[in-house]
């Protein structure tokens, strides 16, 4: 997946109107997108069918898949059904689940990102005690995308140790959640942004500034 100017953006509006309306603000500058439990839970995966055809990002379904096998296979069926690119899954199930994830991006052509460790505070308790042996996993599995925080960059290098130079790491936690994008960019390939931009007064604007910061 060619990320433009190495940033996503985490749309994390709560309604489709808004959402078109933002994407036409920077879809010139962006051609990733990831879509989470907000827009689909209120407006449906109709929101993913929309988006992909107004605008033909990349979209990434950021569903976090953590359920037995045969749920997983049925949750990312439906997703790549609906248009999306890609879909994130957990580690913590293990790998019968996290396989039936990447048996189904496989069917359909698509790309599967692995959650390694999460960027919020939260995630010292149980996640980043497990979080090397996740990113193993990945590999030993031939998975090749992964999401690893913005947040704490030694454990985003060391995470990057793991998967290798050739994956491709993407990293939420820049901006509110005090992530450093140029920092983070030295080692994963694409920064995924929300708040930043989509609650700034002038979100062109506030994209154009982390766009610069990185160039
Ligand atoms: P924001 O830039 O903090 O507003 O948004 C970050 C986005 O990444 C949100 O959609 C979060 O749900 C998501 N996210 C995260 O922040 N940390 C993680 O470890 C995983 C994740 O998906």
């Amino acid at each position: 997946m060619k990320i433009e100017n190495k940033i996503i953006l985490a749309l994390d509006l709560m309604n489709l109107e808004d959402s078109i309306k933002l994407c036409e603000q920077i879809s010139d500058k962006l051609n990733t997108i990831k879509i989470g439990y907000p827009l689909t839970l209120a407006e449906g995966l109709n929101a993913v069918t929309t988006l992909k055809k107004e605008f033909d990002f990349n979209i990434i379904c950021d569903f976090k898949v953590a359920d037995i096998d045969a749920t997983n296979s049925k949750i990312c069926d439906v997703t790549f059904e609906s248009g999306a690119d890609a879909i994130i899954c957990h580690g913590f199930v293990g790998p019968d689940s996290v396989q039936a994830c990447l048996d189904s991006a496989n069917n359909h052509n698509k790309e599967l990102f692995l959650l390694t460790e999460m960027s919020h505070p939260g995630a010292r308790k149980f996640l980043q005690a497990n979080a090397d042996e996740i990113a193993r996993m990945g590999r030993e599995m031939g998975i090749k995308n992964y999401v690893a925080p913005a947040t704490r960059i030694n454990r985003l290098k060391e995470i990057r140790e793991i998967v290798g130079s050739e994956a491709c790491i993407i990293s939420p936690g820049v901006g509110k959640q005090g992530g450093n994008v140029r920092k983070i960019l030295n080692i994963s390939n694409g920064a995924i942004i929300g708040r930043s931009i989509y609650e700034a007064e002038d979100p062109k604007k506030a994209l154009n500034d982390f766009i610069d910061l990185i160039y």
